[in-house]
């Protein structure tokens, strides 16, 4: 069938690199260091939507071995960005299939004639599936949204010195049943009421299916024998800190690694030789929770130095924070404190970039999360932008790390393959964030179908595969829907959702209190674990109102969150430890018939201006934190 080509096609690719997929290298987050270089390649790109029947065009053709400009018309189109909205164009919008960005960029010439110089393109994520040329040769390729992939691109560049370099990237955002999120692509054969050929992406996630290239691509450069990979582990001892480490090096036999842990002030507080080992901090400043602590989010930096048998010099400073995270039989916590999450749950979305990475927007909500007195975010449904956890650490905002493993609602998606790319994405999640203070548990799925029988097996392996991993606790987001949850037994903290007097009894605000009761009792006696709530809500048009207070105004939202929050002040002096709101800030979904112009459940509208909720919010999260942390001197609870 030519119709569906291009998504055989997309699947082929997907089978061989999965095969041949295998995480034997870091994913250390480029910073600049005396040994290091960053070329950011942000900007316009050439752009290219392959609009031919098949969607094939594009390999048919073979578009990646000459300019873009010369395969037929193109647009521009800035990096990072989801491509949906930039242009004015419902057809691109809703565009599904290959879309194929390029970039002429000349490398500096000492990178190239330095032969020992390693150069590597980097792309901090790209929705879906991306394959990625340099000069018309194959690079690389990845499958999944969120996370950075990188390929060596020295040897290919270095053939062409002299002329630019032309990075080629095209990018799929089929969605099929093995992918995560996962979706199918329905072709509508009845001509009466469709044209030929068409089709539509169905999928079962509440967010719109937003592609592109998200987050930065970039050049960075290394010597050959560099810093491959770090990974911390801290914990402390009355008032000493210990940070066990090891850094993985490539390109040398028998290295010499040195390391020193320096301070805020900039004193060296500690060192070791070797590529393990262990860093004794005396009087160490732990790494605390916004709103728990004087001081909070305090991080060293680990300054690691390379010398190899060749001569070769690398260095890379990682931030490193101090803290520990246990769970108990009702207890989250945090340096040894019972820690309460009262937080919100994200998404990376915004008017015109979509999910592309946008800094004035990370900072305005980080500012919103601080005015809010939030202590914690959920990266719902999927792994965000480094950057954000790296400010996170800074402020001492707790992060609960989510995989894309949402809308897993069909049978077949817990097939083998599935399973296998889910393991796969959960290693290159603990890669990229192990290091990050901030992160105090991962999140390995987002309401799957868990009543479904293959589920009990399939989260048993996931959740035990993420925990010889890293050792932080691992949950799974449930429904309360669903009375026998299969992936339970295997979590640390259960993460339940519900909208009761939304989805379930619309407009019974009075059925809320009980609901609620029924649900943390009936969780806690199964399974005596902590429970988080980790979405609760209701949509709010922003300007509508209403007295007695009706679904859909600012009213009605209002008093969902204050019936809810009586019930979460009974439980979480038992065993409920957070709270965590759907959703921060409204955002844009697929269309339909329960959606005006998206998601409405958030405190704030997309543009980021304050509901009514935002504020019985605010005075909550503040009480909240002056009942439970230790305010700092800076921070006085607003809302007398
Ligand atoms: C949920 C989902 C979230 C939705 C939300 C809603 O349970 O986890 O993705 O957006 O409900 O508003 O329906």
């Amino acid at each position: 069938d030519s119709r569906a080509m291009w998504l055989v096609n997309f699947t082929c690719l997907t089978v061989v690199w999965t095969w041949c997929h295998c995480l034997h290298a870091g994913m250390l987050f480029p910073r600049e260091s005396p040994t290091r270089e960053i070329k950011e390649l942000n900007g316009l790109w050439t752009f290219r939507a392959d609009f031919s029947q098949n969607r094939n065009a594009g390999f048919e053709k073979a578009w990646f071995k000459r300019p873009l400009s010369e395969t037929g018309p193109v647009i521009d189109m800035p990096v990072p960005s989801s491509f949906n909205d930039v242009p004015q164009d419902a057809q691109m919008r809703d565009f599904i299939g290959w879309v194929w960005y390029e970039r002429e960029v000349w490398v500096p010439m000492r990178w190239l004639q330095d032969q020992s110089t390693r150069i590597v393109l980097r792309v901090g994520s790209a929705h879906y599936y991306s394959v990625v040329w340099v000069n018309g040769v194959l690079v690389t390729e990845h499958e999944g949204g969120h996370l950075p992939f990188e390929a060596e691109v020295g040897a290919v560049i270095r053939k062409d010195a002299g002329i630019p370099c032309r990075i080629t990237i095209a990018v799929n955002n089929t969605l099929s049943l093995n992918t995560l999120p996962p979706g199918t692509i329905q072709y509508m054969t009845d001509h009466s009421k469709y044209p030929p050929g068409y089709f539509v992406q169905n999928i079962n996630f509440d967010f719109f299916n937003y592609a592109g290239i998200h987050r930065s691509v970039l050049l960075y450069t290394t010597p050959e024998a560099y810093i491959d990979d770090i990974t911390v582990q801290t914990t402390f001892l009355d008032s000493t800190g210990i940070v066990n480490y090891s850094v993985a090096v490539v390109g040398s036999d028998r290295p010499t690694v040195k390391v020193a842990l320096v301070g805020k002030d900039g004193r060296c507080v500690a060192t070791a030789n070797g590529t393990t080992g262990i860093l004794k901090v005396a009087e160490v400043n732990l790494w605390w929770p916004y709103l728990m602590h004087d001081n909070p989010g305090y991080l060293y930096s680990m300054e690691v130095r390379l010398t190899a048998e060749s001569g070769d010099k690398d260095s890379y400073a990682l931030p490193v924070g101090v803290r520990t995270v246990n769970v108990t039989e009702s207890k989250f916590l945090i340096n040894s404190k019972p820690f309460y999450f009262h937080g919100v749950n994200k998404h990376e979305d915004s008017d015109i970039r979509g999910k592309g990475f946008d800094w004035p927007l990370i900072v305005k909500d980080f500012n919103l999360l601080k005015w809010m007195g939030a202590n914690s975010f959920r990266t719902s449904h999927y792994p965000y932008a480094e950057e954000i956890l790296d400010v996170a650490d800074r402020l001492g905002i707790v992060v609960i790390d989510e995989c894309p493993g949402v809308g897993i609602k069909d049978i077949r998606s817990f097939d083998p393959i599935s399973l296998d790319h889910h393991l796969v994405v959960m290693e290159e999640l603990v890669r990229r964030d192990k290091n990050h203070p901030s992160v105090v548990m991962w999140s390995v799925a987002n309401e799957p179908a868990a009543e479904m029988p293959p589920a009990g097996p399939y989260f048993k392996q996931l959740i035990s595969h993420t925990k010889s991993l890293d050792s932080r606790p691992v949950t799974f987001i449930t429904d309360s829907n669903y009375s026998r949850d299969q992936g339970a037994p295997y979590v640390d903290v259960i993460c339940v959702n519900s909208y009761f007097s939304w989805y379930h009894d619309p407009g019974h605000l009075e059925v809320i209190s009980i609901q609620l009761h029924s649900q943390f009792d009936d969780w806690y006696r199964k399974y005596q674990k902590p429970i988080i709530q980790s979405e609760y809500g209701a949509d709010a048009v922003p300007g509508l109102h209403s007295d007695p207070p009706t679904m859909f105004t600012e009213e009605y939202q209002k008093t969902v969150l204050q019936n809810y929050h009586k019930v979460f002040d009974q439980k979480r002096k038992e065993f409920v430890v957070g709270e965590l709101i759907w959703n921060f800030a409204d955002f844009m979904t697929a269309q339909g018939i329960t959606r005006v112009v998206g998601n409405k459940k958030g405190m704030f509208t997309r543009q980021r201006q304050p509901k009514t909720g935002a504020f019985l919010l605010r005075e909550r999260y503040w009480r909240i934190a002056n009942e439970t942390g230790v305010l700092p001197t800076w921070a006085k609870y607003p809302c007398q």
